[in-house]
């Protein structure tokens, strides 16, 4: 492997995953779509784009630019994946369109439709119980509360052991980026928490008619093959519960930092899931996650030479002034439709309906019942080498 920079490529010798910058990554993105629309990042003898269009361009051109050897630093081509890869997020087609078919179809817009008067009413009771206090913290009363109350029961979860998801999903989102101290802090558990997520994608295990079932059934119509079945299950209980958790997360800290933008949701409920949109553009908690170059690859005048890994900077991409107008702005006049912080492409995040309902009935729920959210103490964040994400977000609330 090379460690010097190619030639004419931009080199960097910043650590995307330092915690200084996980703590605030803004400053670090502007510089590296300063830098150029493709940069060498010479910490990790990989490559970088920050810049919307190759981003964008990238993320929608899965021949040149692959997930199957994993979507994080570690090459698959090379060394061994933690656990077995993901049927879904680290494969490419045709492997990954049998997988990719049926959960598309369990986490359609049209099959949630039979959860939202339910979820629905879900967000009701938790904001009323909630509201017993006008000051809590928003990440454990509602960011966490909601999804936790929710998705679990959807996929068919049985109640015990739960609480291992959140970790497991920190550990498998912080496992994406360099064996850092966050990889570090997760490593003692990985045993345990992975036993635990994997005895629960058995059949046996997952409750009828909940999304964990209905993927059963799919292997049962020959759509997968019973082997694939509980690693799709495994998706839904990696990928399901933090970045809910955090986008939502994203979009209450958006609003205490923006009352004139509450008070518009106030008076337009609809603006709802716009709200939650322009909170995963702005915020993007999804931050990276990296390809492998199939060809030598041009991008915008660079050749990127096969094999070589590069980091996709979503949360970069999100705020592109090339893109975006006032991209730091949380504004619910614009059409935040566009951004990349669910992926762009055939990976773009299946879970995206389930995670909108979910948000939907929160804020539907807080906006009818809260004239006023405002911060109350210093939020905290939490970090991970791939989310981004609050550890606490102290909040005051003016009952309506
Ligand atoms: C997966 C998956 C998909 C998206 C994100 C992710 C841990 C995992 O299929 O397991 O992050």
């Amino acid at each position: 492997m090379t460690l010097t920079a190619p030639p004419h490529v931009p080199e960097l010798a910043a650590d995307p995953f330092a915690s200084g910058v996980l703590e605030n990554p803004l400053p670090l993105q502007a510089e590296l779509r300063d830098a150029g629309p493709v940069v060498y990042l010479s910490h990790y003898d990989v490559y970088g784009l920050a810049r919307y269009e190759e981003v964008h361009a990238a993320l929608t051109d899965w021949q040149s630019f692959q997930s199957g050897a994993g979507v994080g630093l570690s090459n698959f081509r090379h060394e061994k994946p933690w656990r077995p890869p993901s049927l879904l997020l680290e494969a490419d087609p045709p492997a990954h369109d049998a997988p990719r078919a049926v959960l598309s179809k369990i986490l359609s817009p049209r099959a949630l439709r039979s959860l939202r008067e339910a979820w629905f009413a879900d967000a009701e009771k938790l904001v009323d119980e909630v509201l017993a206090e006008t000051s809590f913290d928003a990440v454990t009363a509602l960011t966490q509360a909601f999804p936790l109350r929710v998705f679990p029961d959807a996929v068919g979860l049985r109640k015990e052991g739960r609480e291992n998801l959140l970790p497991y999903g920190d550990h498998a989102f912080n496992a994406f980026g360099p064996q850092n101290g966050l990889v570090a802090k997760g490593a003692p558990r990985v045993a345990e928490l992975s036993g635990w997520v994997n005895a629960q994608c058995a059949r046996d295990r997952l409750s009828p008619g909940g999304f964990g079932a209905r993927i059963w059934e799919a292997s049962d119509r020959g759509d997968i093959t019973p082997e694939q079945a509980p690693l799709v299950v495994r998706s839904l209980l990696t990928a399901g519960v933090d970045t809910t958790i955090h986008a939502l997360g994203a979009v209450l800290h958006a609003f205490a930092a923006h009352p004139e933008q509450w008070s518009r949701l106030r008076e337009e409920p609809g603006l709802a899931r716009v709200a939650f949109d322009e909170a995963v553009r702005w915020e993007s908690p999804v931050q990276t996650f990296f390809r492998t170059a199939t060809r030598d690859v041009d991008v915008a005048g660079t050749v990127i030479p096969e094999g070589r890994k590069i980091l996709m900077f979503l949360g970069a991409a999100n705020r592109d002034p090339r893109r975006w107008a006032d991209p730091d702005a949380f504004d619910l006049s614009r059409d935040p439709s566009a951004h990349v912080g669910f992926g762009m492409g055939l990976h773009q995040c299946v879970g995206q309906h389930v995670a909108r309902l979910e948000a939907e009935a929160l804020l539907t729920a807080l906006a009818a019942r809260v004239e006023r959210i405002e911060p109350a103490g210093t939020p905290r964040r939490h970090l991970n080498n791939t989310l981004r994400a609050w550890a606490s977000l102290p909040v005051r609330v003016h009952p309506a």
